[in-house]
């Protein structure tokens, strides 16, 4: 039996479908450029208890102090000021929340949070600083997807390793995770082969790219994982001969 062809529809149903990355078409970094282009502040929270309850997909930059948090937020949402980037290190010093969303809809958030591991921060502040992002990590409802930002000239750190000890148990239940090498534009092919090879066996076979802002490495690449992250293409229901209703003439 012949599942219903186009030919069947009603001239509506016919229409073009929207022009968006599908699994047909393929992927369109154009897409996710321009969807990531309508980033806009949302708020900044000191604290959990300050963060707005969201209900759509909510995609969180982590990483030690200076990784380059920030900066790659401004690079993918190609804004030179939405994240507050800074030499000095430990610059965002609360959780930002970005939204992204065509035609003012809301259908995603960006998440900037503040930097670990900088020496110079007190250790009462280190500790609270830890509790309140262990906590964002393994409560955040509509926590989607974790990039996660290191300098492939220190590699993963213990602190990287206790945040992925963290998350482990939500990635096994289907967050997404991909940790960036930043800076990339400061090794040569050798070291950033290197470097990508190391941080792949660290992170127990996770996704592992390069990113450079300063030389746009990586940036489409990553623009579509976000934009696939948070627009699952859904699947055409198959619909099984031994399902299917029989039709006329069928016996
Ligand atoms: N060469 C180079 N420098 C970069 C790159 N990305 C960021 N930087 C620099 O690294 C420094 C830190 O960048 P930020 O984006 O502020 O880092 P952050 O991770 O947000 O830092 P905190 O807010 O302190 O946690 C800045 O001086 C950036 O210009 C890059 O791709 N290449
Ligand atoms: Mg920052």
């Amino acid at each position: 039996m012949t599942v219903t062809g186009s030919d069947s529809l009603p001239p509506a149903a016919r229409a073009r479908p929207p022009k968006s990355a599908s699994a047909a078409s393929g992927p369109d970094p154009k897409i996710a450029m321009g969807w990531l282009h309508t980033a806009k502040f949302l708020t900044t929270a000191p604290e959990l208890k300050h963060l707005p309850r969201l209900d759509v997909p909510e995609i969180a930059f982590v990483g030690r102090s200076n990784a380059g948090k920030s900066t790659c937020i401004n690079t993918l949402t190609q804004q030179h000021r939405l994240a507050y980037a800074s030499k000095t290190p430990g610059r965002t010093q609360s959780i930002n929340l970005f939204t992204l969303g065509k035609q003012g809809v809301t259908d995603a958030v960006l998440t900037d949070l503040p930097g670990y591991g900088y020496a110079a921060v007190p250790k009462e502040a280190k500790y609270r600083w830890q509790q309140v992002m262990g906590n964002y990590l393994q409560t955040r409802d509509n926590l989607t997807a974790v990039v996660l930002l290191c300098d492939p000239r220190l590699g993963l750190t213990e602190l990287d390793e206790v945040l992925l000890d963290v998350i482990r148990p939500r990635v096994v239940e289907g967050l997404k995770f991909l940790v960036l090498l930043t800076k990339s534009d400061k090794l040569n092919k050798t070291e950033a082969a290197k470097a990508l090879s190391i941080v792949k066996l660290q992170a127990g076979g996770g996704d592992v790219k390069l990113f450079s802002a300063l030389k746009r490495q990586g940036v489409e690449e990553v623009a579509q994982h976000l934009w696939d992250w948070t627009h699952p293409v859904e699947k055409p229901v198959k619909v099984k001969p031994a399902d299917a209703e029989p039709a006329a003439g069928d016996i």
